[in-house]
């Protein structure tokens, strides 16, 4: 029986050598140390053995079953080791490789001009009110004072989506919710996208963007109109801008007027940029329409305000030397660049 013992752990330390996988351990071991193992079945036979023989062998059993779990151990640590240096060795990466290095964003240059000419109004006071692209006529021309028979009403000039449903022609339709909505006094400002009908070419687009204000409040006049205009301008174009008003005519404002600036390239002198006049137009202005303040709840008995538009991609074009508008809509990566 010693010998059958000897036998088993000698097979036993042979199969575990030729081992190379975890399952082939577990094969060896319910081969010999299992319910129906090799080992098992030396040990049932132990009855048949003398009282003094049967400690000896039991003695000897147990050593060769400690020694072989203790092997199928070593050689189950062994192979998991083995088995996670393969697989470190299959991961590992080279943390000082040069990355791909992704190009940064940058913001539209109209969208950037917009956002420095929000920062002087926010400055002076201004909140920012903005609303819907798509605007009843409502909003967008009767509440302004621009009657049925108006040309801008034309399908010419501008884009209907139903009889009365139009995509707006100037964000004066927000500052109309705003003035229904809440009780003067007013000091915003409208950014956005505004429309018409235009044929695509080096100087129009159907799409581009404006920046209305407006201010009503009780003893409003020309004179905050003037005052307020000329001191965004300085900021926007330098102190030593200088300031023009023209009469002019909008349906909305009565009076009106038409604000120039000094030529910013030539300082007045007549250049190319301001075709020899030595002003250049900035934005159209006037005191609000008693009529539209009306229409909003607003007695033009108590209440009075001015109002301004100016639209931004002109601005641009003329701050950057930029001859075509198409260029701020093709998202040409190497004009974007520049700014
Ligand atoms: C221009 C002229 C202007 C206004 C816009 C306005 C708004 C309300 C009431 C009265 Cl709610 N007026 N806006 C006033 C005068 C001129 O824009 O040349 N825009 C590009």
């Amino acid at each position: 029986m010693q010998e059958q013992l000897e036998r088993i752990k000698a097979a036993a330390v042979q199969a575990l050598k030729e081992s190379e996988a975890l399952q082939a351990l577990e094969d060896v071991r319910i081969k010999y140390l299992g319910k129906k193992g090799e080992l098992t079945a030396v040990l049932r036979g132990m009855g048949a053995l003398s009282a003094e023989e049967r400690p000896k062998i039991g003695q000897l059993a147990n050593n060769v079953r400690a020694s072989i779990e203790d092997l199928i151990e070593a050689k189950k640590k062994a192979l998991m080791e083995k088995e996670q240096a393969a697989r470190l060795a299959g991961e590992r990466l080279d943390v000082t490789v040069p990355g791909t290095r992704r190009a940064l964003a940058s913001r539209h240059p109209l969208k950037q001009l917009e956002r420095e000419v929000c920062d002087i109004f926010i400055g002076m006071g201004f909140s920012i009110a903005e609303g819907p692209d798509i605007e009843s006529e409502y909003y967008n021309f009767e509440a302004l004072n621009l009657p049925p028979d108006h040309p801008a009403r034309d399908t010419q000039d501008t884009f209907y989506i139903t009889e009365n449903v139009l995509l707006r022609t100037q964000t004066s339709s927000v500052q109309i919710h705003v003035m229904e909505n809440q009780k003067p006094p007013f000091k915003m400002v409208s950014p956005g996208r505004v429309y018409r009908s235009d044929a695509l070419d080096a100087t129009h687009s159907p799409v581009f963007h404006q920046m209305e204000g407006l201010v009503v409040d009780k003893g409003i006049t020309m004179g905050d109109l003037k005052g307020t205009l000329e001191a965004f301008l300085k900021k926007l174009y330098g102190e030593d801008v200088r300031v023009r008003f023209r009469p002019h005519h909008f349906p909305f404002t009565e009076p009106s007027a038409e604000v120039d600036i000094s030529c910013f390239v030539c300082g007045g002198e007549g250049c190319r940029i301001c075709k020899g006049e030595g002003w250049i137009e900035i934005l159209g202005a006037g005191m609000v329409h008693p009529k539209v303040l009306r229409g909003c709840g607003i007695d033009p008995e108590i209440y009075s305000g001015f109002a301004f538009g100016v639209g931004l991609e002109r601005i641009a074009m003329r701050r950057y030397g930029i001859d075509d508008i198409r260029l701020f809509l093709e998202n040409d990566v190497r004009f974007l660049k520049q700014f």
